[in-house]
């Protein structure tokens, strides 16, 4: 296989037929039923489901980030939820004997799938460039080594240390600690990838980088626009909101070029007598297809929709909140009503009709949540596009009250948590103030380097050692090739891992693996067993208690791998490393001292939901210049795309988290065995004489003018709006360039890469 291509069929022949059944139900309880028996964990997978989530006790699902049901003991679970755990839970190993067994080169011919479906990694590893092998190593050897080559370094910026979003609120403190300490701030994380739009956006309209609203407020609201998130699959737990909502009488907007299987109709997960009877539940009362990139348009259209509204009406907008709570209104207005309507239609690609109906809908509402995710935030305008999102809600004084705001989904299921607790290229000085006085530090105050500034330095030889806390970079950065060579020229590269995956393969001249263990399972450190915490997309904080029995007895928990890598690196730390990590409540008393809103952390985190972290925006009080939550003027960006090319957008399949692909399968999009494809307009295929099935090339075309290519993918006609087109992630992160990076929030634009098409020779 070509190291670049990703996944590789298993020769069954590809299937596409539109998917006509509710989400979630009993299609998800079969592929669920077949996963366990594939994986053999028929009789602990479900007994460890049932301890999953659950009030004061269980561990935090390793899925996505969408919070727990506020009932408490609810038992809210979900297909993706069950897959994530069995995957970690699996009986398979690798072992020192497979490693022996199979050099570096061999591996690499694998399949993404086959190297993580050998199992769980068992102990630490050293890769031997003489026998192309990776080695058994003792985790002091291990240590000892990554603190010569750092001691070696010119300067701490050499170093970079990269974390995904599974790492606990723990470990997250200690890892930016020894980051600092060594004198670096670079921290790129996977929301570098993900939210940072949001992040920025709702930080330069509301003084907070964080969704406002919590799950009793979508309990509560009139009306949900959903956008840019494809929830049945990647926020499984929000089917659940969505289905009460609809019974209750809510209004439910999706605004999404792909009509997404959320957006039609669910059984409840948990359901059991609905699932019995086959009853569904409608999760959607109005469908919006914009073109890619084409929201903010849409939303600047409400907007317009609303003040015309407000001409007749004087209610459509609130003007006494925006009179008191806000800035930047007047200007605001201007611009919208000078934005023509013929502009918003053309570029949204969604009629004025349509959009006005979604303007009636979220007038006629008292409340109004807006939610979305990477759809909205992948592109070049994606920190604009959020703050147009803010504006709309501020339009009708949607903050501050019960069910209403914006509530961004976050991926990761601690991705939120990371930030939180320090893992920031950018960080504020009152945080690194603080950091400094109570740990003792004299923290760097330069920004340091994120995702993409992590890649670009080590191909100039300016990162020289990357350490990954978790997660895949190698695949899961853009640019696949370009990626891959950075990491090679490092000196040394580190993963903490618990399963083997690509980013082991691609490696610094000397390269260490060490496992670490998962969130399912025990963690005993000298003073009995520990927990730790995690942060929801709702900001709540509870913690994860692993049940199971580690992989193997040689398994470190991550903030012991952490301070053995920093005493290592730091022979002078002030830090009482082994003392932290002995009892993590003693991190947690510290973390208290340093973070806004985690006081008294070490009680309030025991309560039975955890605790919710202060939401000043939420309160009305907003950190901004204005001292006022602020209306935003950005221009309208062109994202018509010209002639004869496609706007793609890279996406999640039903079957896969993030570079982990369990199967072939995108259930809810009618596919069965396949993964190199290319959803298109049917009408965009006639025009290039293509049909179904057809081997297509995809050549994309950078800001910089160069060109990269996937060859041989199949055209699947979709129902996509023309100039779109659509595919998985991270086999086409190969069509995006290193450079294709938002100048607003310096993400990688995944969802706005620009293609031809065209039949395969
Ligand atoms: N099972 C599972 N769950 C996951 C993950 C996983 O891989 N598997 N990943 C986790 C992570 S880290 C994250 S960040 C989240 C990601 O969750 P999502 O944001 O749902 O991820 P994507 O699959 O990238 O899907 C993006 C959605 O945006 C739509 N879209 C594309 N372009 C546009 C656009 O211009 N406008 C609008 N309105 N929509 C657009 C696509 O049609 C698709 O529905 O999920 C998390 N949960
Ligand atoms: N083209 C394109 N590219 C994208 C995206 C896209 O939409 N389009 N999405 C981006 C987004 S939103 C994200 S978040 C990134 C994802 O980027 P990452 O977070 O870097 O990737 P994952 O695939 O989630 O990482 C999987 C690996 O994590 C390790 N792992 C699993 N559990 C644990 C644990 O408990 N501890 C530790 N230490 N390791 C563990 C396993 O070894 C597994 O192989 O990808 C980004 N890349
Ligand atoms: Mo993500």
């Amino acid at each position: 296989m070509d190291e670049t291509s990703g996944h590789q069929g298993d020769g069954r022949s590809p299937e596409f037929r539109p998917y006509h059944h509710p989400a979630a139900g009993w299609g998800a309880a079969r592929s669920v039923t077949e996963f366990l028996v594939r994986e053999r964990e028929l009789v602990d997978g479900p007994r460890a489901i049932m301890r999953m989530n659950h009030e004061n006790g269980g561990f935090d699902c390793p899925g996505c980030a969408w919070p727990d049901d506020t009932k408490g003991l609810h038992l809210d679970i979900c297909e993706n939820g069950i897959k994530h755990v069995t995957w970690e839970m699996t009986r398979k190993r690798v072992d020192r004997d497979f490693f022996a067994a199979h050099t570096v080169a061999e591996l690499s011919g694998w399949s993404d799938f086959q190297l993580e479906d050998q199992g769980r990694l068992t102990e630490p590893m050293r890769y031997d460039p003489d026998t192309d092998h990776y080695v058994p190593i003792s985790w002091e050897e291990a240590f000892a080594l990554f603190g010569r080559v750092v001691a070696e370094l010119d300067s701490p910026d050499q170093a970079s240390f990269y974390t995904s979003g599974r790492l606990g609120n723990e470990a997250t403190f200690l890892y930016q600690l020894m980051a600092r300490e060594l004198g670096t701030n670079n921290l790129p994380d996977c929301s570098n990838m993900c939210h940072e739009a949001s992040g920025r956006a709702l930080q330069a309209s509301l003084g907070t980088g964080k969704g406002t609203v919590d799950l009793k407020d979508w309990e509560m609201t009139d009306a949900l626009f959903i956008l840019g998130v494809n929830a049945a699959s990647n926020a499984p737990r929000m089917l659940t909101s969505l289905a009460e909502a609809y019974r209750r009488g809510a209004q439910i907007v999706h605004i999404n070029p792909l009509v997404e299987a959320a957006a039609t109709r669910t059984i409840i997960p948990h359901d059991f007598a609905r699932m019995a009877t086959f009853q569904s539940t409608r999760t959607s009362t109005l469908n919006v297809q914009p073109r890619i990139g084409g929201d903010m348009a849409l939303i600047r259209g409400m907007a317009k929709a609303v003040l015309e509204e407000a001409r007749t009406d004087p209610k459509a907008v609130d003007a006494e909140f925006v009179e008191r709570h806000t800035a930047g209104f007047d200007e605001y207005r201007a611009l919208v009503e000078a934005t023509p309507w013929a502009e918003i239609e053309r570029q949204s690609g969604v009629d004025r009709a349509v959009i006005t109906a979604a303007a009636r809908i979220y007038c006629e509402a008292d409340r109004s949540i807006f939610s979305w995710c990477l759809g909205i935030t992948q592109h070049e305008h994606g920190v604009d596009t959020v703050r147009e999102i803010v504006n709309l809600l501020l339009l009708r004084g949607n903050l501050g009250r019960e069910g209403a705001g914006p509530s961004p989904v976050r991926g990761h299921s601690n991705v939120q948590g990371n930030r939180t607790c320090g893992i920031d290229h950018r960080p504020a000085e009152a945080f690194l103030d603080r950091l400094a006085e109570v740990c003792g530090i004299d923290p760097p105050r330069a920004h340091g380097l994120d995702t993409i500034g992590t890649i670009e330095a080590m191909h100039r030889g300016e990162v020289k050692v990357f350490v990954g806390m978790g997660g895949n970079f190698a695949l899961a950065a853009p640019d696949t090739p370009h990626t891959f060579a950075a990491l090679r020229k490092c000196e040394l590269t580190v993963q903490v891992s618990t399963k083997l995956n690509r980013s082991h393969l691609v490696h610094g001249r000397q390269a260490l693996i060490l496992p670490c263990l998962g969130r399912t399972e025990k963690d005993h450190q000298r003073s009995g067993l520990q927990v730790t915490s995690v942060e929801d997309s709702m900001s709540m904080v509870h913690l994860s208690r692993g049940m199971k029995r580690p992989a193997s007895p040689h398994l470190r928990s991550e903030p012991a791998i952490i301070a053995g890598l920093a005493k290592a690196a730091l022979p002078d730390s002030p830090t009482p490393w082994e003392h932290h990590v002995a009892d993590y409540d003693r991190i947690r008393d510290t973390m208290a001292q340093v973070l806004d809103g985690f006081e008294d952390f070490n009680r309030r985190v025991r309560l039975p939901l955890g605790f919710r972290i202060r939401q000043p925006a939420r309160e009305l009080v907003f950190h901004t210049p204005s001292g006022r939550a602020e209306f935003s003027t950005a221009a309208l960006p062109d994202v018509v795309p010209t002639d004869g090319v496609l706007t793609l957008g890279t996406m999640r399949s039903h079957d896969q988290w993030n570079t982990t692909i369990y199967s072939d399968d995108d259930r809810y999009r009618g596919i069965k065995n396949l993964r190199t494809l290319i959803f298109m307009n049917a009408e965009d295929m006639r025009a290039r004489g293509i049909a179904k099935f057809d081997r297509v090339d995809i050549t994309s075309t950078a800001r910089d003018g160069s060109t990269r290519a996937l060859h041989g993918y199949l055209a699947v006609p979709y129902d996509i709006p023309r100039g779109c087109a659509a595919g998985y992630m991270p086999e086409m992160n190969v069509l995006c360039a290193i450079g294709d990076y938002s100048t607003q929030s310096d993400q990688p634009l995944m969802k706005h890469v620009k293609v031809t098409v065209e039949r395969s020779a």
